[in-house]
């Protein structure tokens, strides 16, 4: 195993647990620097292991395929927090591993999760934490109306009910087969943003600018980030809590930290991933280091130089619905629209399989005169389809938009 200090240099092997689109775009920016890469994932045709040099085909918790990933690779990292943390703490007994596996572990649990940013002194929502009949029998009627979330391997919205009274949380707990549970109250949300943090194995950290997060359904949906997106103060507090629930974690790797913005202009944390994360898509193509750039440093431990925003960038993801505009049968959405926009940059994850709701690829516009065009072509209405925007969410959407004339300085 190297040691903590040394660096390992271009022309190495990186391995990477799941083949997600977040392990595809590390693989392509360690590629890039001339490394070789390992993807381990059960699935075929998973993004990441259709561009890897190399990719084991099985399930995260195959001893045998652990043995090869860490015998081929000097170091390895993960792109999904349902990766199991055993896995991850084996491959750390032999190689060098970030996210540390006891983060992950953390991470991976909403209650472990909570109470470590109540540790660091970071506000986060009222809740409760519902394992037993007696539990979800005491819970407070102030926790209501509240979502209750599973603890355990939720992403996008994927485990979530929204529960107005007693009665709608007992169903809900039972619907998600009674497994344990936090209710979170809901509170009145002003907008969303997140903050993404990459710390190096000596404490050193650098951030991202914050960007500020629309989501549609509980899956992101526009990040946007520009001077003056979310007011200065909350960007200064939003750091300060990501930079110290990392610190308390003696955190290695990219992290990022959601926040909710409350009407009262006061900031509660949401939750972290130990990972890159969708709202930082937009640094590939607006910062002159982009998250994956930083994961890529912070695992082989090179030099962690703070990343410049160049350009103002909204970031719009691309969901499987665009493919079903008419109908059931999956056709690609014309992209000529898109790609016909200049200051637009299409990304695509190479999903075989479009399904409502799942991210295929996203949509960086760092062309401020196209920002209404494109985000038209991505959000506009269609015919048959299963979402239709609410007013409510159209007129969030426009506020949102930034102005026409985009102020020159970028933090
Ligand atoms: N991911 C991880 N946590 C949240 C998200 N969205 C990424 C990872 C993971 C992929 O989404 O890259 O591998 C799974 O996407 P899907 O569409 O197969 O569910």
């Amino acid at each position: 195993m190297p040691s903590v200090g040394a660096p390992i240099l271009p022309g190495a092997t990186l391995g990477v647990m799941g083949g997600g689109q977040l392990g595809r775009m590390f693989v392509q920016a360690a590629q890039s620097m001339g490394y070789f890469t390992v993807v381990l994932d059960p699935d075929a045709t998973s993004p990441a292991g259709l561009v890897s040099h190399y990719h084991l085909q099985a399930d995260y918790g195959d001893e045998q395929a652990l043995a090869q990933l860490a015998q081929r690779c000097d170091a390895i990292t993960t792109e999904f927090e349902n990766v199991p943390a055993p896995a991850l703490r084996w491959l750390a007994q032999r190689r060098r591993v970030s996210p540390p596996f006891d983060a992950v572990a953390i991470a991976q649990d909403r209650a472990r999760e909570k109470a470590h940013f109540v540790a660091c002194g970071v506000p986060c929502a009222p809740h409760a934490v519902i394992e037993t009949a007696a539990q979800l029998a005491a819970v407070s009627d102030a926790l209501l109306p509240g979502i209750l979330k599973t603890t355990r391997l939720g992403y996008d919205g994927k485990g979530q009910v929204r529960v107005r009274t007693r009665t709608e949380l007992a169903e809900a707990w039972t619907g998600l087969g009674s497994v344990p549970c936090v209710l979170e109250k809901m509170l009145p949300l002003k907008m969303e943003c997140s903050v993404i943090v990459a710390r190096g194995a000596d404490g050193a950290m650098v951030h991202f600018p914050v960007q500020r997060n629309l989501h549609r359904d509980g899956i992101l949906f526009v990040s946007e980030v520009y001077d003056g997106n979310v007011p200065p103060a909350l960007t200064v507090s939003a750091i300060e809590a990501t930079r110290k629930i990392a610190d308390k974690l003696q955190y290695v790797g990219v992290m990022c930290v959601e926040f909710f913005v409350l009407q009262d202009d006061s900031l509660v944390v949401n939750e972290m991933a130990p990972r890159p994360h969708n709202s930082g898509h937009y640094t590939m193509d607006a910062c002159d280091l982009s998250q994956f750039d930083l994961q890529l440093r912070t695992l082989t431990g090179l030099p962690l130089v703070a990343p410049r925003q160049h350009s103002p960038a909204i970031m719009l993801n691309l969901l499987g619905d665009l493919w079903f505009g008419s109908g059931e049968i999956a056709v690609a959405p014309p992209w000529s629209g898109l790609l016909a926009l200049p200051g637009a940059r299409l990304h695509l994850y190479g999903k075989d399989h479009p399904r409502r709701g799942r991210k295929m690829g996203h949509l960086c516009v760092t062309g401020a005169s196209v920002w209404r065009r494109a985000s038209w072509w991505v959000f506009r209405p269609r015919r048959s389809t299963a979402w239709v925007p609410t007013r409510a969410w159209t007129a969030q959407w426009r506020k949102s938009l930034p102005p026409r004339a985009v102020p020159a300085s970028i933090r």
